[in-house]
């Protein structure tokens, strides 16, 4: 006997957007606790899907269908979730550098972090070094996320760091770095803490960094 858990997973898993709305709704009424169906059924749904989409079983259109099925759930979730208190796994600041206007890579790496139950403070594009580091202090967030796709911006995540690692939260907030011309040896370069190749590595990535604060 399948359980609706299981069922919420499966639908995300197969981007099947209104039956995880429907679910969710539905484990809610039976008296299951929004905390159990996001960890058990959204963010688990969510993980099989990153793990298959590192092993290149599915691809970007997959990707984006789950989480937008994901997202479904989380709206039902996210009012029951705020009253109860349950905190995000982290915070995260995340956007595209200055002078780059891709974005389709961070969205999606904004949306499996979501899925892993990180709180997303998305800036954007076209951010500058300056303001990753403000909107991480005003948010409280434990983690900066920088995309990057032209080989012209990359220089902008090294001054993000370098302005970070001169201010006061340098101890409270680690880095990461990404985007097509992004490689770990740049990321060592600039002094980020992590570098992740895709969105799903960019989850464990999140997750391994956090653990070290
Ligand atoms: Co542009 N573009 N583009 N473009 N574009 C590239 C990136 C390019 C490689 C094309 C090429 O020449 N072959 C090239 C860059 C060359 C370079 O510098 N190395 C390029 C160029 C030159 C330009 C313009 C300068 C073109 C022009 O105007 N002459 C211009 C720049 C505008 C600007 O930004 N200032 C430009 C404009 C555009 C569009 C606006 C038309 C459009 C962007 C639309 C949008 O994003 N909303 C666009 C697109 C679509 C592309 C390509 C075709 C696709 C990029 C993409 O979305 N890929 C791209 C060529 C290509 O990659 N084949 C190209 C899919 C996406 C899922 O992958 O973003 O790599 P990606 O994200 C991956 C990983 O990189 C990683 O995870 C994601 C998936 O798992 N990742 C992270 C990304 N961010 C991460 C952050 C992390 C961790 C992992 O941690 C924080």
């Amino acid at each position: 006997m399948t359980n609706i858990l299981d069922d919420i997973r499966k639908n995300l898993i197969s981007g099947n957007i209104s039956k995880v709305k429907e679910l969710t709704e539905t484990a809610i009424s039976e008296n299951i606790s929004a905390e159990e169906v996001l960890n058990k059924g959204l963010i688990e749904g969510m993980g099989i899907v990153g793990e298959a989409f590192k092993k290149c079983e599915i691809y970007i259109p997959e990707v984006l269908i789950a989480a937008k099925a994901m997202h479904a759930g989380l709206a039902i979730l996210e009012p029951i979730l705020a009253k109860s208190g349950v905190e995000p796994t982290g915070k995260v600041v995340i956007g595209t550098v200055k002078g780059d206007l891709h974005d389709i890579g961070k969205n999606l790496v904004a949306m499996m972090l979501k899925g892993a139950g990180f709180q997303i403070f998305d800036l954007g594009i076209d951010i500058s070094p300056e303001k990753f580091v403000e909107a991480a202090n005003e948010r409280g967030a434990q983690l900066i996320a920088i995309s990057s796709l032209l080989t012209t911006s990359m220089p902008s995540m090294r001054t993000a760091i370098d302005i970070l690692k001169k201010s006061d939260t340098r101890n409270k907030i680690k880095t990461i770095v990404g985007g097509a011309p992004v490689t770990q040896g740049f990321a060592d370069e600039i002094g980020a803490d992590g570098y992740a190749k895709d969105a799903a590595s960019a989850v464990d990535k999140a997750k391994e960094l956090l653990g070290k604060l």
